[in-house]
């Protein structure tokens, strides 16, 4: 039985050295196997006297044990070294600083909602925030459209089931906004003149083709005092172009129009030179409208509880997505919420220059964007 005691040194040594999983596995079957050297003796014990036979089944048995003990343990010591060294070659150093072609970009509707706020912001405007489901009240009621005003009709509005188990009644359903002007409400419902916010946000309406999408971005101004004039209007928004686009001086006009919610109304231009391939604002014989304004109606003042007799405002409106388009030259509106990130890539701005009137608006901070 000496063969037996070297077989055994040499099948565990074999196991001991094993380089990895597979070569155990190779070594369980040359043992074990079918025609493994263990196997083959445990065939020939058929031959042996009773004995022997008795004896060397025994020795056997144990052998068999030991090795697939042997096995075990060495696979298990296998598999946790290749476990560790997967995690060693897959780990990440989360404190390492990031490559700046793989950093993450601002959206350029987030861009010009927060270049717009700085503008506004150092008027002297507040932000006024709000739901995007409007109550038709809020909505049109208030912002003198009655129901059956064509105005309403005018407004592609998506309505909202007023209650599951109720019959659909327009005039008792919600709405997605179709502009932000419910905050204007909000905030003549709740504070008193003089009053100088800005609301902006997400708008909706059923539209979409390269200028139009289901849910765009506006901001909205109203401002409320005793003695504030469509002259105030002029200057404000004057200055508010200059400063946006970054510009001394633009060429402005204000052509007469209409929305229910003031009177007078206007759409105000910049002048601009529209050329094939460019659109150069600040110059030229051409015009680009740029936003809606008007005197707030004295209907709107009662309906927000102000008195008309007593105060008078102005207030206006403008459409982010379009200014993003205007300012930084991106042609289709749809490509705004495809989440593409190669789009994003390309029209996106770096994370943290924060636009303010004193770093710079449009500032990359040296980045191209
Ligand atoms: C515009 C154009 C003109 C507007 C009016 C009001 C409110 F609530 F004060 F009456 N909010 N926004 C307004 C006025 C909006 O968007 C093109």
């Amino acid at each position: 039985m000496e063969n037996l005691e070297n077989l055994k040194q040499q099948i565990l040594s074999n196991i001991q050295q094993a380089p990895d999983v597979k070569a155990l596995d190779e070594i369980r079957v040359s043992a074990m196997g079918k025609k493994g050297a263990v196997t083959e003796l445990m065939k020939g014990l058929g031959a042996l006297p009773q004995d022997e036979k008795i004896e060397t089944g025994k020795k056997l048995n144990v052998l068999k044990q030991e090795i697939e003990s042997a096995l075990s343990a060495r696979k298990d010591a296998l598999e946790t070294a290749e476990l560790n060294q997967k995690l060693a070659s897959e780990s990440v150093d989360v404190t390492l600083p990031i490559r700046p072609e793989n950093q993450g970009r601002i959206h350029p509707v987030s861009k010009i909602y927060e270049e717009v706020v700085a503008i506004f912001g150092q008027m002297g405007f507040d932000v006024a925030e709000g739901p995007d489901i409007e109550d038709q009240f809020h909505n049109f009621n208030a912002l003198n459209m009655p129901a059956n005003h064509p105005a309403r009709q005018m407004q592609d509005t998506f309505y909202l089931p007023h209650s599951a188990t109720e019959p659909f009644d327009m005039d008792k359903s919600y709405v997605i906004r179709t502009h932000t002007s419910g905050m204007q409400i909000r905030t003549m419902e709740a504070q008193k003149p003089p009053i100088r916010i800005i609301a902006p946000g997400r708008t909706y309406r059923s539209d979409y083709d390269a200028t139009h999408t289901p849910m765009f971005h506006q901001v909205e101004g109203l401002v409320i005092d005793k003695t504030t004039t469509l002259a105030h209007l002029k200057g404000c928004l004057y200055d508010f172009v200059k400063a946006f686009f970054e510009l001394d001086e633009i060429p402005v006009r204000y052509r007469p129009s209409y929305f229910p919610f003031t009177e007078p109304s206007a759409e105000m231009d910049i002048g601009c030179l529209k050329t094939k391939t460019e659109l150069k604002i600040g110059a030229g014989n051409d015009w680009l409208e740029i936003l809606g304004c008007g005197m707030v109606h004295p209907n709107v003042l009662k309906a927000g509880g102000i008195d008309p007799d007593e105060y008078q405002g102005f207030a206006f409106g403008v459409g982010l997505d379009r200014l993003a388009m205007l300012k930084y030259g991106i042609p289709d509106l749809r490509t705004f919420f495809e989440s593409d990130v190669r789009w994003l890539k390309n029209y996106g701005f770096a994370p943290l220059d924060f636009s303010s009137m004193t770093g710079g608006l449009s500032n990359n901070g040296g980045q191209t964007r």
